[in-house]
């Protein structure tokens, strides 16, 4: 099993990840590039999973050679699981990343990350509301403390494809 870590450049993906996998990572060059990523391994219930740290994309639509990277290692992992971060004091520009990967049919979990600095900045979010629009698991944490870090690991087999047209149904964006 393969879970891949993605979102946009800054987010805290390797925060998420370092909290995810501890000491026993990996540094490689993605072959052909001079783009490095970060593999590392987590056992979850006895259950050992790779943990891939993707290198930041702001879409799925390649504009520089590490966002080509980050596409491949996608669509290299057919049977990953993604764990989309979003910066949650940004969201919106998030989600659409998120979105994308969603239409691609991989069963994807949210990390509504930076959680701490959206309440700072009085940005409340209903992670609730937005679990049931999309239809996946929806975790708020806080990676440089671990808040919900636990809670984002016990989601990860109840992660499903979904279909976006059911997305958009709910939020009204289909004739
Ligand atoms: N306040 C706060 N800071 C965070 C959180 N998560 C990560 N950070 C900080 O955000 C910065 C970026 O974190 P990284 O984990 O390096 O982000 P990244 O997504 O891996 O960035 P790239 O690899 O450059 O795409 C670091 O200074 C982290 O300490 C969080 O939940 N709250
Ligand atoms: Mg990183």
């Amino acid at each position: 099993m393969k879970v891949l870590l993605m979102g946009h450049p800054n987010v805290g993906k390797s925060v998420v990840f370092n909290r995810l996998t501890g000491a026993n990572v990996i540094i490689s060059n993605y072959p052909g590039t001079t783009v490095d990523y970060t593999k590392g391994y987590m056992k979850v219930k006895g259950k050992d999973f790779t943990v891939i740290d993707v290198p930041g994309t702001f879409s799925l639509e390649a504009k520089d050679k590490a966002e080509e990277v980050a596409v491949k290692m996608l669509e290299e992992e057919k049977d990953a699981v993604v764990i989309c971060v979003v910066d949650s004091s940004k969201i919106e520009r998030g989600l659409y990343l998120t979105l994308e990967i969603i239409e691609r049919g991989y069963p994807v979990i949210l990390a509504l990350n930076m959680w701490d600095i959206a309440q700072d900045k009085s940005i409340h979010i209903d992670a609730e509301k937005l679990e049931n629009i999309l239809g996946i698991p929806v975790i708020p944490t806080i990676a440089i403390n671990g808040k919900g870090i636990k809670d984002l690991v016990s989601k990860i087999k109840d992660a499903t494809p979904v279909e976006t047209d059911k997305i958009l149904e709910k939020v009204g964006g289909k004739e």
